[in-house]
């Protein structure tokens, strides 16, 4: 059956492993995540939460103890810090696992499926396309607090969930074995798209190369900054960063670039249309003024100086992937129809282009916000 197709499990008997509160009324498909298989489970009795369950994808987290070892980790760690910050209020702002019964964190079915919940966040909603500049500030703000609040977390007590998620030197590496392999014979359609990542393959490991000499610190990122992965509430206030997966040591113009990319497109993030590809530099702005907000404090000059390479190094690697995963025979991305993945590095690689055009504009944008915030 197909994954996402609620009919394919017991759900009810699934809901009924974890330390839920209540009584499951109705599941329901849940979200727009190309991974994971997510449902809303309502509860009768409206004195309790509401919950999420999730299939974990586990082709793609190969070792589910670990990821919500991390998972863990992280939400008590944010949880702590929310806790002495006055105002905020931790019940809202983070993740709440909820356990099986048994205390274990995660459910493993019959057919060998990892399920995990979380507590429901009501009134909350995300967006995948931004529509104002209060939502991009407010986004800017959220990723960025993210950033502040695990600066001081111990990155060896995480496991690396994904080896090398961003690592352009390795993406290109499964990029040209996926051409070597060719299993469907897709490389006649696609022949304009490989000519334009090779053409890019060296300036986009500039990232890379930076942090290898030494130059850029390693930190806790969240890694799938995504704009829909922060909750607003019906205000467009910031609320809880959501999608803790890939949260392990990264680079700072990474989570900055995966969420510019996903900010500033006035399309979708697989729009067919390509004209309808625009940058709006507004939002850029916005978002750029949240993140530098709560991070400008402690970022190194060569991490805000590495911040516009970021924004076009993420879109790149996103089309990189869906490219590689088209050659491939889709076997990665959930896909709505044979095109799906490369339809969508097509509209990753015009935004590469049309934020390669912006790229000075990005810059002094950057440099004017960082200097009102150090
Ligand atoms: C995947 O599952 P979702 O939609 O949050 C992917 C991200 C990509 C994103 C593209 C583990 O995230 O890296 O940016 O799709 N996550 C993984 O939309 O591969
Ligand atoms: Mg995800």
């Amino acid at each position: 059956m197909a994954p996402g197709n609620k009919a394919a499990y017991d759900l009810p008997l699934i809901a009924n492993q974890f330390a839920m509160q209540g009584v499951a009324a109705a599941t329901k498909p849940h979200g727009s995540g190309y991974i994971h298989d997510t449902f809303h489970v309502e509860n009768i009795q409206a004195a309790h939460p509401d919950y999420l369950l999730q299939r974990v994808n586990h082709q793609v987290f190969k070792n589910v103890p670990a990821l919500m070892e991390n998972i863990q980790l992280v939400t008590a760690h944010l949880r702590k810090k929310l806790q002495a910050i006055p105002g905020a209020d931790p019940g809202k702002e983070v993740l709440r696992l909820i356990p099986l019964k048994d205390g274990r964190l995660y459910y493993q079915d019959t057919a060998g499926n990892y399920w995990r919940m979380y507590e429901f966040l009501p009134n909350t909603r995300s967006y995948d396309i931004v529509h104002t500049a209060q939502q991009a500030y407010e986004g800017g703000k959220a990723f960025g607090t993210f950033q502040a609040l695990l600066a001081d977390m111990d990155a060896n007590l995480l496991h690396e969930t994904i080896p090398d998620f961003h690592n352009i030197a390795y993406r290109l590496r499964l990029f040209r074995e996926a051409i070597a392999r060719n299993p469907l014979n897709r490389l006649k359609e696609v022949s304009k798209e490989i000519a334009f990542v090779e053409a890019r393959a060296e300036v986009m490991a500039s990232i890379l190369k930076l942090g290898q000499a030494g130059e850029l610190p390693l930190r806790i990122t969240h890694n799938d900054t995504k704009f829909n992965n922060v909750l607003l509430n019906q205000q467009d206030e910031a609320q809880c960063v959501i999608d803790l997966d890939t949260v392990m040591p990264g680079y700072v113009a990474y989570d900055f670039g995966d969420a510019i990319r996903t900010t500033v497109n006035t399309a979708a993030e697989d729009e067919k249309e390509l004209d309808k590809i625009q940058v709006n530099m507004n939002l850029f702005e916005a978002f750029t003024r949240g993140f530098l907000k709560e991070t400008a404090g402690f970022l190194t000059d060569t991490e805000v100086r590495s911040l516009a390479m970021g924004c076009l190094l993420l879109p790149f690697i996103m089309g990189l992937r869906f490219l590689t995963d088209y050659i491939d025979g889709d076997t990665y991305y959930k896909i709505s129809f044979p095109e799906h993945n490369i339809q969508r590095s097509r509209a990753q690689f015009r935004l590469v282009q049309k934020l390669e055009e912006q790229y000075e504009q990005l810059q002094r944008i950057i440099q004017d916000v960082a200097k009102t915030r150090k």
